[in-house]
């Protein structure tokens, strides 16, 4: 039997070295000892609607211009086993501590919502319900910056949050809505349950929300559009495998803002016949959840794929969260 003094000891003395261990990751914030208590209040949203409103609404639980849902703080084993089908080894499975809730968008972002925020017109609305896309990082992040000052003129945001790419940490958590498996659904890919695996072309794209949602209610991680995450990638065309993103540190960490550094590229010097280490002027931007042409396996949970953020391209979107600025 152990002696309870000695368990108490190891406990007291694993919680310092957790704390050591997690002040010290990559990328995490430096937070004040006291967020915790913040983290489950649920702020409140969309006093003042009018009916103006509803070219950027989705869905019918209405908590703001865009339909929201609340993500209470918690935490969860980030990425891949190596037992999964498909797995990349970019995938490194690891505790994440996600220590204050935040909103994330019911749906991808879409052409209406896109169109109203952007250019200031409303589109018919057959249109207007398929997700954006053909948007880089860039434009993502001017999209949350000025519906962040829309929204902040008519007085409707909780106080201290903003309109932000959700972090890759973000994103998964909230993709796996409290599921380990390879899918939401399961470990099985199922073509019903999310909007994959179709041939390229503009006609596989389909309005949000017509396949189910998650146990959190979100639809479309899977496949539809991808969707961009906040984070920077470390690596891109690296030489032994296409867009490959630095690996996750095997530790627990407290929320991950993912890598902080400049990313970097590797080309063929055919001189030497070595790859040489570039630094990108333009950095890569990380990208989840697969789209309308991906294989199942791109369309995992735990996939992670990136981009430079000047990037255009038609099938990858995003979709919104609104999060406490510090
Ligand atoms: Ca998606």
């Amino acid at each position: 039997m152990v002696n309870p003094m000695f368990s108490g000891i190891f406990l007291v003395l694993s919680c310092v070295l957790l704390n050591a261990q997690t002040q010290a990751q990559e990328g995490g914030k430096k937070r004040s000892p006291e967020p915790l208590e913040r983290t489950d209040r649920r702020p409140q949203y969309g006093k003042g609607l009018r009916n103006t409103d509803r070219a950027l609404r989705g869905g019918t639980a209405i908590n703001g211009p865009i339909d929201l849902i609340w993500v209470e703080a918690g935490s969860f084993v980030m990425s891949s086993p190596e037992s999964e089908a498909k797995r990349r080894n970019n995938e490194v499975q690891h505790s994440v501590q996600l220590t204050r809730g935040f909103y994330l968008g019911r749906f991808e972002v879409t052409r209406g919502q896109w169109a109203t925020v952007m250019e200031r017109r409303s589109i018919n609305r057959k249109d207007a319900s398929l997700p954006v896309g053909g948007v880089s990082w860039n434009d993502a992040i001017q999209f949350c910056e000025l519906i962040t000052e829309i929204e902040k003129k008519k007085g409707r945001l909780p106080s201290g949050m903003s309109y932000q790419l959700p972090t890759e940490a973000e994103w998964e958590y909230a993709c796996r809505a409290g599921t380990t498996t390879t899918y939401f659904w399961g470990d099985e890919p199922n073509a019903v349950r999310a909007n994959f695996g179709k041939e390229f072309g503009s006609e596989g794209v389909e309005p949000v929300g017509q396949y189910p949602p998650n146990a959190w209610g979100f639809h479309d991680m899977h496949g539809n559009v991808y969707e961009w995450c906040n984070d920077t990638s470390t690596c891109v065309d690296h030489p032994e495998e296409d867009h490959l993103e630095k690996p996750y540190p095997a530790k627990s960490v407290i929320d991950p803002q993912g890598h902080l550094g400049d990313s970097v590229s590797y080309q063929l010097d055919t001189t030497t016949g070595r790859y040489v280490k570039l630094k990108l002027t333009t950095p890569s931007k990380i990208m989840r959840g697969g789209c309308y042409w991906s294989r199942a396996g791109n369309v995992r949970s735990a996939y992670r794929h990136s981009h430079p953020a000047t990037d255009r391209i038609d099938f990858k979107g995003f979709r919104v969260a609104l999060k406490y600025d510090d």
